[in-house]
């Protein structure tokens, strides 16, 4: 496929440590791609689904101790520790790839070394970034066939470069005693053995499009964030980008395709996709951010998802899709999660492939009883998706109207509110934090902090991630207007307050209309609110003016147990949080002492 002397010498170097029988380069044919699916349902790999309800749809189930990303076995490796800093884990790179090497030895004996040409982004554009992942899956193949955009395209896009991520993947024996997800931000290189589960394996998506692309995006003047983009789209058929980042659990994918509520239909207004996890971020020559979604498919989380909580995402699983630790309805031979809708299948295998019996359900221990595991996924391409953007594709990316930060914040966080410049934005962002739900065994309430929903996702020192933020600000003569909204305050009994999902739009509106200078607000001690009567509340039951002001409200107390909280976060990322992060921290507890 390439005479590229630094791809074949890698591949070369890689295939004697790891042996496989064969070696098979990926060219996103769909005669090659259809014969790889054969094989995985031969293995067993993957299971057809009903072909008349789930057209080219697949099943997989992962090993029952390999269901998630696994942030304490998740590495760092630059050279000194101080770079990857305090938040990350970090390895010393010679120790990293001795230990590593190790492990993936002989590993792909017998079996096959597919090699994967990828790019995330458009192959071709300023944005895009190409990387070669090997692995001995076929289910990394058929899912980086549908998250990346693969073939030989990308080979020749490449050309003679020798400027692309190099991956190494290996299931390897599945042990989670010797699973090791590591990062060389200096080398371009990704290893990660001892897994088979999406967001460890599939090594586009964390691993390089967040982590190495940080780590790239601060050596380059650009980028990286953990956040979806859209398009709202006004009766006059005008488009504003959003971009937003909400740590895991706060409906990212939900917000990303978002069906407004009826009375914004009716007057013609429309939301469409760019992205639901990752954006890719520049400034543009006219001095706007713009940015650009590097992923070309969706792997949401499913439980949960439904006609009213997410039409759009369903619709989008309806064919072509990879399910992975579902629930698999043994009757029609289709899938079912929690929260799909109210007839579990009677007769059904769990996520585990064992007999399951819904009447045994206990919502306190959903992994154990559950039909589909929590953190079960759909696979699915981002074309099937009805709400997908017409600019998904396009080379420059779309400008950015405003940045949204958000959290899960029972008493603190406002339902929105404004940051007052770029270097305030950053610093709500990097105060950014949701509280722990309670499916999490005993711990209900306890505040994890995630700036910018980066915590786990950052190639290098947070406290540098902030200075790239801030340095950014000054590179950015028409910056986006900074936000934080959360759609999940509780009243006394604990009951979300907000209607959230499509009536999220409202929020949204009023945050579109203060970038245009439509509309005022009223200065707080953390930033600007809106005047409760400027959240449209038409067609609402349940919500008054009334309720808007309570969700608005701002508790002084509440805040300054948070501003300790702050301090010893900071504390903990340690001696690079930029001063001026400390001087608007000084600032928010001055103003809520006045
Ligand atoms: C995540 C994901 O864990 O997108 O953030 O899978
Ligand atoms: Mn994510």
């Amino acid at each position: 496929m390439t005479n590229n002397k630094s791809v074949l010498n890698w591949i070369n170097e890689m295939a004697e440590m790891v042996n496989p029988d064969k070696i098979v380069w990926i060219d996103g044919s769909e005669e090659q791609t259809e014969a790889l699916r054969a094989e995985a349902c031969k293995t067993g790999e993957l299971e057809p689904l009903n072909a008349e309800l789930y057209p080219n749809c697949y099943l997989h189930r992962t090993a029952v101790n390999d269901v998630a990303r696994v942030e304490n076995r998740t590495f760092i490796c630059t050279r000194t520790k101080e770079d990857a800093g305090t938040i990350n884990n970090w390895m010393d790179p010679k120790e990293c790839y001795d230990k590593l090497s190790k492990l993936y030895k002989n590993s792909y004996q017998g079996k096959t070394m597919y090699v994967i040409p990828y790019s995330m982004g458009v192959v071709g554009s300023d944005f895009a970034k190409i990387g070669i992942e090997l692995t001995d899956s076929i289910y990394v193949v058929l899912n980086m066939l549908i998250m990346t955009r693969v073939g030989k395209n990308v080979i020749d896009a490449l050309g003679d470069s020798a400027d692309f991520v190099k991956g190494l993947h290996a299931v390897a024996e599945c042990d989670e005693e010797k699973r090791y997800i590591c990062h060389f931000p200096e080398d371009n290189t990704i290893w990660s053995v001892n897994s088979g589960y999406g967001g460890n394996v599939l090594l586009g998506k964390k691993c390089f499009a967040l982590r190495i692309a940080s780590y790239l995006g601060r050596k380059e003047g650009w980028m990286a964030e953990h956040m979806l983009i859209l398009g709202l789209e006004n009766p006059q058929g005008e488009v504003k980008y959003i971009s937003a980042a909400f740590p895991s659990a706060c409906g990212k994918t939900n917000l990303a395709m978002l069906i407004p509520p009826e009375i914004y239909k009716k007057a013609g207004y429309k939301v469409w996709t760019v992205g639901d996890d990752i954006a890719w971020i520049r400034v543009g020559e006219d001095g706007r951010l713009w940015a650009v979604n590097p992923e070309n498919g969706f792997f949401g989380v499913a439980p949960g998802t439904n006609e009213h909580s997410n039409y759009n995402a369903l619709m989008t699983t309806k064919k072509n899709c990879i399910f992975t630790n579902v629930c698999h309805d043994l009757d029609n031979n289709s899938v079912w999660w929690e929260g799909l809708d109210n007839n579990p299948p009677k007769n059904a295998l769990n996520w585990r492939g064992e007999k399951w019996d819904y009447t045994k359900y206990d919502k306190a221990d959903k992994v154990g009883t559950s039909g589909a595991h929590p953190n079960s996924r759909f696979t699915a391409m981002a074309s099937n998706c009805p709400c997908i953007s017409s600019e998904f594709n396009s080379l420059k990316g779309v400008p950015l109207t405003a940045i949204i930060f958000g959290g899960r914040r029972a008493k603190t966080a406002p339902l929105v509110y404004e940051s007052r410049n770029w270097q305030h934005g950053t610093f709500v962002g990097s105060i950014m934090a949701s509280e722990t739900t309670a499916a999490a065994a005993g711990a209900v309430g306890v505040v994890r902090r995630d700036p910018m929903a980066m915590r786990p996702f950052v190639g290098y020192d947070m406290g540098d991630y902030f200075a790239h933020w801030l340095n950014m600000g000054k590179k950015i003569p028409n910056a986006p207007k900074i936000f934080h909204v959360n759609w999940f305050r509780t009243d006394d009994e604990g009951h979300f307050i907000w209607p959230g999902f499509g009536d999220n739009m409202r929020v949204l509106m009023w945050i579109l209309a203060r970038c245009a200078g439509e509309v005022d607000a009223v200065e707080t001690p953390i930033g600007f609110v809106p005047k409760a009567e400027d959240i449209n509340i038409e067609g609402l039951e349940d919500v008054t003016v009334d309720t808007i002001r309570e969700l608005l409200s701002i508790d002084n107390a509440s805040w300054l147990e948070d501003v300790e909280n702050i301090k010893a976060f900071y504390k903990q990322i340690g001696e690079r949080v930029p001063a001026e992060l400390y001087d608007e921290l000084a600032i928010l507890e001055a103003n809520l002492k006045k």
